[in-house]
């Protein structure tokens, strides 16, 4: 069966892996080597040194574009190796737009880092594509986003962005990370590049950190192995196996998510403590119809804010959790609650934070795939 044809479970499994040709072993063994050796210079099977090639990693590259219908994938040690990597596609006095909602980690890297090396970044409200028409100017070179966004879920239309960037002739790069691929695949609307933090639900057992790029064009993927390479952010084997590993139940658990999501939205949207809720699933979410259209469902992430809560009486909810874990990350199989101001969001000043919603009562909830009984249990416990 070519491989091509493949749909989605099929491709979770069994992308990229053929049984291990020595051995026969069915999963693809974790080759824990730094270097291969030749018969003379030059003279190998394709592997040199595993900063840039590694047969664990490749087979991991090939499953995850085969999940993003992708023609290439490379695996970065990190989400924001990864991010950092499409960064340095740039020059100075390029520019780029973005959202104004996005993880604090990515809004750090560009005006931390990226601005320093003479990068303009603009962050607006991605609600509408046409947004970004008045920002394009011969200077632009990328558009950047993140949909659903981290924390407050907003929904960008990735094939209206897409219309305008490549009349524009921009690249469109989309972190793919809060849907993952099993909920939208950004390259069929139309994306150059598909970003994820792959230590979120493409991991999915919170025990790696690492991120990858998809893309088809093949100058873009050339450009891309070369930063990759000569920078060097790339995982190692034992990491690449975890996530072949987790990989395999993408599927089953993202149907999970998107139950426990669904039902633990629907709770925490009648309930007296809360105040705002943030889940693209409701028809009276602003994009709710793009969320339809681009989704095939809408996820375990949901955002809150508590009524009336200062930020000692959000830190005293916040740790008063017994399944849900207070911590930073989402995706994995565990339910956690993350504080996005003193947490992930920290980095983003706190009069850029509020303009969207990112407020000190604001809690989000990475729902996990626990029995949902014991997870409406928790909330109801603690946010009495
Ligand atoms: O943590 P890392 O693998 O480097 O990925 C960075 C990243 C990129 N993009 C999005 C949308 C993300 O959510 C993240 C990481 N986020 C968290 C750690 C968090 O708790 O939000």
């Amino acid at each position: 069966m070519m491989k091509d044809n493949m749909k989605f479970a099929t491709k979770a499994i069994h992308a990229g892996q053929e049984p291990d040709p020595t051995t026969g072993a069915v999963m693809t063994p974790i080759y824990q080597t730094s270097t291969y050796a030749q018969k003379a210079p030059g003279d190998h099977k394709g592997f040199e040194y595993s900063r840039g090639t590694n047969p664990t990693r490749q087979a991991l590259e090939a499953c995850l574009a085969a999940l993003e219908n992708a023609k290439y994938g490379l695996a970065f040690s990190s989400g924001m190796g990864a991010t950092d990597a499409v960064m340095k596609l740039l020059q100075p006095g390029d520019e780029v737009i973005t959202g104004n909602d996005l993880y604090g980690g990515s809004y750090r890297i560009f005006t931390k880092i990226y601005m320093k090396y003479g990068i303009k970044f603009h962050f607006l409200d991605l609600s509408k594509p046409e947004n970004i028409e008045q920002y394009i100017n011969e200077k632009t070179k990328l558009v950047w986003i993140e949909t659903p966004t981290n924390p407050t879920m907003q929904i960008i239309d990735i094939e209206g962005i897409a219309k305008i960037t490549k009349a524009n002739n921009i690249l469109l790069s989309v972190d793919n990370t809060f849907a993952s691929p099993y909920l939208q695949n950004p390259m069929d609307l139309g994306a150059d590049i598909v970003m994820h933090s792959v230590t979120k639900y493409i991991g999915g057992h919170s025990d790696v950190v690492m991120g990858a790029l998809l893309v088809n064009d093949d100058e873009l993927y050339k450009q891309l192995w070369f930063i990759y390479n000569a920078c060097g952010a790339t995982p190692g084997p034992q990491d690449a196996f975890l996530v072949l590993r987790g990989i395999k139940t993408l599927h089953l658990r993202m149907k999970a998510h998107c139950e426990n999501g669904a039902r633990v939205a629907a709770f925490l949207k009648t309930h007296p403590k809360i105040d705002k809720i943030y889940w693209p699933g409701f028809e009276d979410h602003p994009n709710h119809d793009v969320a339809k259209r681009q989704m095939r469902d809408f996820g375990g992430m949901v955002s809150i804010t508590i009524k009336d809560a200062d930020l000692q009486e959000t830190y005293r909810i916040a740790s008063r959790f017994k399944v849900f874990t207070l911590a930073e990350s989402l995706g994995g199989v565990e339910s956690l609650i993350n504080h996005p101001t003193s947490m992930t969001h920290g980095s983003i000043p706190k009069d850029e934070r509020e303009k969207v919603g990112v407020t000190d009562n604001l809690l989000r909830l990475s729902v996990g795939v626990e029995d949902i009984e014991d997870l409406l249990a928790d909330l109801e416990q603690a946010l009495s």
